[in-house]
Parts: C-alpha cells; structure tokens; sequence
C-alpha cells in the first residue's frame, strides 16, 4: 500500500459546515436537528482532496467534540501535515504524539489519502482491495415520541429497499417498542443500539430482547465495559456488536479474544482513520467475525469513504450507510441514492470519487480557516 509518489501540499483548508437534518435524530445520548461537520480541504498543486470529521457538538457519543476537533486540526495536526511530503501512511506517523483525537486525526487522513489518490488515478476502494462494486444498506432508526411515528418511518424505508433496521433503544424504550414492531414487521431483519445506555444490572432487559429474533445488539453496556459485554454475550444468543468500545485494530483484537462481541461496528472515525478501519476488518475476518461499516450521519463526503470501506471482503452485513435523502434536503455533494434492492453503488472515481458541490458547500460553511507552511 505504500507505492507511489509523495505529494507535497500547498495548504490545508479547514471548513465547519451545517447541514438540516430531513428529520431530528435521536439516541440514548441526546438530540441532533442539524447536522454540523469539519472538512478537510488538502489543496496540492493541481489536484485537492476532501476527508469529514465525524466529531459532533458535544462529546456524548466520545469524548471528542467539534469545537475540539477544530482546535487540534488547526494548532498541530494541519501544521504537521502541510508543505510535508506525505504518503497517507505517512500522515499516521507525523500525528502519532498526539494522544487520542482520532476523529480529528481521521479526517486529515482521509483528505491526504484522497488527494493522493486522485493524483495516482486510484479510487479507494481499490486502493483498500475492495471487492464489490455495490454494497448492501440498511438503515438507522432514532428514537421516536411514539410507536406509530417509528413504525410509519420504517414501512417508508422498508418501501425503499432498505434491508435492515437499526432501532435506538434507551432505558424506558426498549422492550415494548422493539416487541410492537417485531409484531408489526415479523420477518423484517431487526437489530437495536443502545450507545451503552445499560449496565449489567439490566441484563434481565436483555435476556427478554434475546427472544425477539433481532440480529443483533449494538453497545449494550458502556464503551469502557468489555468484561461486562463478555459477561452478558455469555447469556445471549443474539450476537453482540461492539460501536464505541472498538477504538483501534487493537482493542478489536481484545474484545474478540474475550468474547465480548460476535460483531463489530467500523467507522473509520472511531478508530483514528481509514487504514485503522482496514485493520480492525482484517483482525475480524481472521477470527471470522462479520462486520459492518457504521455512520455518523455524515454529508457525501463521508459517507463516500464510507462505502469504499464497504466494499471489502469481511463486510458481510448490511451497514448504516444510507442514501442522502435518509438524512438532508440536500446534500454537500451529488446525492447518494439506493437501488429498489437495498443496494448503493461504490463510487469508483478517483479517491473516494465525489467533492462538495461549490455553490452547496458555500450556502453550508459556517467559518473558514487556511492553514499554510
Ligand atoms: O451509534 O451508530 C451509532 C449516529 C450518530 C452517532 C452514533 C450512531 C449513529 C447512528 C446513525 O446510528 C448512523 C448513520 O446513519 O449514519
Ligand atoms: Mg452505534
């Protein structure tokens, strides 16, 4: 993966972008109405690349967070990365002394693998040895004021083709609701994500969800607790998926190893970068476990990374990469749109083979910054 030419770049644009939501998204962890994003623009001397920043406002999903995201991409990542000659693998060294952030770190990945990528002429997906060209989608499901308002919004997705729902959970909703649209939708493929709003306690919670033919539970219990999750993986026969606790190939490697998930959740965000994500699959398609690529509710840009990811051979299940329309009016770039069979199309261009369409990105940034040698 390490051929080809270094690429010197002349600058780093970094841009906060807002987005509307088609409808607000909620989880265990709080509310989001609008979608709020970091681009990295990486500008070489006549080609440019785009990565997104999956940190959200608040750090409730990690502890990560935009306005932190911007600070360590502006002070010391975008600096380290500028006027250097970068190799994407390169961009993982010169960041390596800075602890954690890896959403941050992620995103300035991305954008030096895409504008590496388009230089060489080498979609992504290529460049990871994806092996499909279209990939299968489901879709995710936040947590709505009644049953009925959740079931009207599954049955428009289930008409669209989307081939498997994704239930938020929370304590106070979860078994009745899961158990009216089991009722209503018996033979649709189900899971639930709770963002580890459960503790041990609650497993009686989950021995009761355990009969209810889901495919999986996502993060049942806290991202720190992979002893908990090996202790409760015990009890069930339904599978679980690791999201949050899942930061690196390393700590897939130890959630396997002690049984605390039968599945895990990719985003390269998550995990400090796509060629991380690349190694979390192959430590889980060594140990056979399926995967599948998560979201973050991210613009095209993204979510275009997103699906090259998906491409590859462990990707067994139907990820929450879903169509544009799932999550904006309009998007940053030109829409994503699913196939009647659940199906969404590899972008196979150069790089992760979209951009921002000038006249959306403008109508969206909120505030600009230009980060030179
Ligand atoms: O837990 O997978 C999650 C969105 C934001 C933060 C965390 C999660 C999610 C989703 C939506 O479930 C996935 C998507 O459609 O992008
Ligand atoms: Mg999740």
């Amino acid at each position: 993966m390490s051929e080809g030419p270094a690429l010197s770049l002349r600058a780093i644009e970094l841009r906060e972008v807002a987005l509307p939501l088609v409808r607000p998204f909620r989880t265990s962890f709080g509310e989001e109405r609008e979608k709020r994003a970091i681009l990295v623009r990486t500008i070489g001397d006549d080609v440019e690349g785009w990565g997104e920043c999956v940190a959200s406002e608040e750090p409730r999903y990690s502890e990560e967070w935009l306005d932190g995201a911007w600070t360590a991409l502006e002070r010391w990542m975008a600096p380290a990365v500028v006027g250097q000659a970068n190799r994407p693998e390169r961009v993982t060294e010169s960041l390596g002394w800075i602890r954690g952030h890896r959403m941050a770190k992620a995103a300035i990945e991305a954008a030096v693998l895409d504008v590496w990528l388009r230089k060489a002429g080498v979609s992504l997906s290529d460049y990871l040895s994806g092996v499909r060209d279209r990939i299968t989608c489901g879709v995710s499901v936040g947590i709505a004021p009644t049953v009925e308002e959740m079931l009207e919004e599954i049955r428009g997705y289930l008409a669209k083709g989307y081939r498997r729902i994704k239930l938020k959970i929370e304590p106070g909703r979860d078994l009745s609701v899961v158990g009216a649209v089991r009722e209503a939708l018996p033979d649709t493929p189900l899971s639930v994500d709770a963002n580890g709003a459960y503790t041990p306690a609650d497993t009686p919670l989950f021995e009761a969800l355990d009969e209810m033919g889901l495919m999986m539970i996502e993060q049942p219990l806290d991202a720190e607790d992979l002893p908990g999750h090996a202790a409760l993986q015990a009890r069930l026969r339904t599978p679980i998926c690791l999201d949050e606790s899942i930061r690196s190939a390393r700590d897939a490697a130890v959630a396997i190893r002690l049984g605390a998930c039968r599945v895990i959740n990719i985003k390269p965000g998550r995990v400090g970068g796509i060629l991380e994500a690349k190694r979390v699959h192959d430590v889980a398609l060594r140990s056979s476990v399926p995967v599948w690529i998560g979201g973050m509710l991210e613009t095209g840009v993204g979510r275009a990374a997103n699906l090259a990811l998906a491409a590859l051979p462990g990707v067994t299940l139907p990820g929450d990469t879903s169509a544009s329309d799932r999550y904006f009016p309009q998007d940053l770039t030109e829409p994503f749109v699913l196939d009647p069979d659940g199906t969404m199309a590899v972008p196979s261009g150069p790089g992760i083979g979209v951009e921002p369409l000038p006249d959306r990105l403008e109508a969206c940034t909120v505030r600009t910054s230009l980060i030179k040698p």
